[in-house]
């Protein structure tokens, strides 16, 4: 009897991890133009931790983003999952945006009906879901901060409900203009004034985190079609044979497991105006507004992203 109540205990605690809280999480993504956005979603879908209530569009062309949206989710099983258009264009338009390639490079139709539905007002979506969770959301974005910061002026006391925000955005060990606050550099100064303390998990760690080969091949044999839009991905930027660098799922993987990463609280400004510099995120004087990723285990972390493809 003791050695029965013994093993009941123990299988008990080893389902615990799977019974613990699930994280519920909103992704805002400009997906269509590099492979990481089709990743990083497809590496939150496979994790049991996860709990996605919504995915967002951002950045032009949104239909088109939303397009592709509808075919992976299809293709990973989960078009149950609330979709919502977002804003095209940065929330002040300064002339500058565009630096990158907003171009889409995977293109892929979807046809009938997506059963999560396609809502309109991704910051409205947003804050709505804060509400229904109490607060006890996490945003994703892994595009410009369009929508959040839109989400976060509408109704600043409900943003600030958000238990945690994470953006894939900035580059901090090196003067560089980063993609995805070049394409609204006003949308990042916002967040940054708002009081949320983002957690930035730039390109200092990011590059850092090259999908190899092996792991390709991986994810290939139990997702094909992930698999193949990789190598399509490669094949049209020019880089056949390649490695993607895994910058998005590294953000979403950080919300799993935040010791994948050294952090540090900082004070951050935005340049506005510059030149050549508009869009970089750089120090500023004053209490820290954000955290930088300085440091990640990154082996650890590809690990981590192939075996929750593979397996
Ligand atoms: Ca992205």
């Amino acid at each position: 009897m003791k050695e029965s109540i013994l093993f009941l205990a123990s299988s008990l605690f080893a389902v615990l991890p799977i019974c613990a809280e699930r994280i519920n999480l909103w992704i805002d993504t400009d997906i269509g133009s590099d492979i990481d956005d089709a990743l990083a979603i497809s590496f939150a879908i496979s994790r049991p931790e996860f709990n996605v209530v919504g995915i967002s569009v951002v950045d032009e062309p949104n239909e088109k983003r939303l397009m592709i949206l509808q075919w992976l989710l299809k293709q990973l099983g989960r078009d149950d999952i609330p979709l919502y258009r977002g804003w095209g264009k940065p929330i002040l338009w300064g002339g500058g945006e565009g630096r990158g390639d907003a171009s889409i490079t995977y293109p892929r139709e979807f046809e009938g009906e997506y059963k999560g539905g396609v809502h309109d007002n991704a910051p409205q979506g947003i804050l709505q879901a804060i509400k229904k969770y109490d607060g006890n959301l996490v945003l994703l974005t892994i595009g410009a901060m369009t929508n959040a910061a839109i989400a976060y002026l509408s109704d600043p006391q409900t943003f600030k409900r958000l238990k945690k925000y994470v953006a894939m955005a900035g580059c901090f060990n090196k003067p560089f203009v980063e993609y995805n606050v070049s394409r609204d550099p006003y949308a990042a100064e916002v967040l940054l004034e708002s009081g949320i303390k983002p957690i930035f998990v730039g390109l200092d760690v990011t590059m850092r985190c090259p999908l190899h080969r092996e792991g390709q091949k991986k994810i290939k044999a139990k997702y094909p079609f992930l698999g193949e839009l990789v190598d399509e991905f490669l094949q049209r930027a020019g880089w056949a044979g390649g490695t993607p660098i895994l910058h998005d799922p590294l953000a979403c993987a950080i919300i799993l497991d935040e010791s994948l990463v050294k952090k540090e609280e900082r004070n951050l400004v935005v340049e506005l105006e510059g030149g050549h510099t508009r869009g970089m995120m750089c120090g500023g004087i004053g209490e820290p507004n954000a955290f930088v990723c300085v440091d990640v285990d990154a082996d650890r972390f590809v690990s981590l992203f192939v075996e929750s493809l593979s397996k």
